[in-house]
């Protein structure tokens, strides 16, 4: 009689699920279920992967062993209040995906930094508009907000830029070249030395709607935004009227708390907005696929897995 292969339900909407399934598939060492799509008994259910699983469903499933994100972000698994405490929750951690953030970051810093909107404008009426920058390289102080696997490569990529780079963090940390900033008591601090700030936050109740009226006002007159970590954290009526007023410049947005972002909403044809459609990283399937077979191996055999929430803390 053959072993029973462990059971991953695919939490995903179907229409999706085979960019995710077909390279797990390929993995092998594991029965796939598409919830939504394909009959399960929830007693046969080993492990969950998904991104935002239907609130309620991890708790219809009493033999669950661990929970895979397909992303960085765990808050679509831990906004359920009846998350199973008990069950592993496993994050997606790849070298792969902090690269892609980071070029993002960077991307966005850069089209603000060497004021791309107005020679994009320039051109479009014919004019050569020649000119200093606004701000030399070493004299922008860029923050970011997070300094964990995402934050800390931005960080880096801009420091090597020669901008001057400081971070903020629940913990201090060292890295040459870029200054840390710890805990609330130093955010005020930290954002007031920022003439571009970025948030790599995850979504907590402890960062939900740390980019506010109230946190705008601690930046440099004219300072621009970055927000790629969750749409919870930026109130945007906050960000539009900062914009209006002066006070910021410019915001760059990959992530909002309503995804797709409505056709009517004002932020789609702000001016002073870039919108993107929550592109900044993708998890490539290939590597979820891979974490997911390696962590199911590791939990068959009774070993600990990797990059383990801390389901309490909320990342
Ligand atoms: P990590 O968990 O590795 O890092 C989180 C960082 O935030 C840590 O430095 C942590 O501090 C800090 N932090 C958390 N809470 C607080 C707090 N209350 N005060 C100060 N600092 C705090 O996360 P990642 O870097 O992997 O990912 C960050 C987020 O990026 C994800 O949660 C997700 O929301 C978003 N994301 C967006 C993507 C996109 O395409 N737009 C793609 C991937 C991720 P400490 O180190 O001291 O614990
Ligand atoms: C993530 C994301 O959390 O893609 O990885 O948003």
């Amino acid at each position: 009689m053959s072993a029973r292969l462990p059971h991953v339900l695919v939490a995903v909407p179907p229409a999706v699920a085979g960019l995710w399934t077909g390279p797990m598939a390929k993995t092998g060492g594991f029965v796939i279920v598409v919830h939504g799509q394909d009959t399960y008994a929830p007693q046969d259910i080993d492990y969950v992967f998904g991104f935002y699983p239907p609130i309620g469903l991890l708790k219809t499933l009493p033999n669950l062993k661990a929970a895979f994100s397909l992303g960085a972000g765990v808050d679509g698994f831990l906004r359920d209040p009846d998350y199973p405490g008990h069950v592993p929750l496993v994050r997606f951690v790849d070298r792969s995906l902090a690269r892609e953030m980071a070029q993002y970051v960077v991307l966005q810093v850069l089209l603000h930094h060497r004021e791309q909107r107005k020679w994009d404008a320039a051109q479009r009426e014919g004019k050569w508009r020649q000119a200093l920058p606004a701000r030399f390289t070493e004299d922008t102080r860029i923050g970011i907000l997070g300094m964990g696997e995402l934050g800390a490569m931005a960080a880096e990529r801009l420091r090597d830029l020669d901008f001057k780079v400081a971070g903020w963090s629940r913990t201090r940390k060292r890295a040459d070249g870029i200054e840390s900033f710890a805990g609330d008591g130093e955010l005020e601090a930290f954002l007031a030395r920022s003439d571009i700030v970025s948030c790599l936050l995850p979504l907590t109740p402890a960062t939900h709607r740390i980019l506010s009226a109230r946190t705008f006002a601690m930046l440099p007159k004219g300072a621009y935004v970055i927000n790629s970590a969750r749409g919870g954290h930026l109130n945007a009526d906050d960000l539009i009227a900062a914009l209006d007023s002066g006070q910021l410049s410019g915001a760059s947005l990959d992530v909002f708390e309503t995804e797709p972002l409505p056709e009517s909403s004002p932020l789609w044809r702000h001016p002073k907005i870039r919108v993107t459609p929550h592109v900044a990283a993708i998890s490539y399937p290939a590597v979820a696929a891979r974490i997911v077979a390696e962590g199911i191996a590791r939990a068959e055999r009774g070993e600990a897995l990797d990059n383990v929430v801390d389901v309490a803390r909320g990342y």
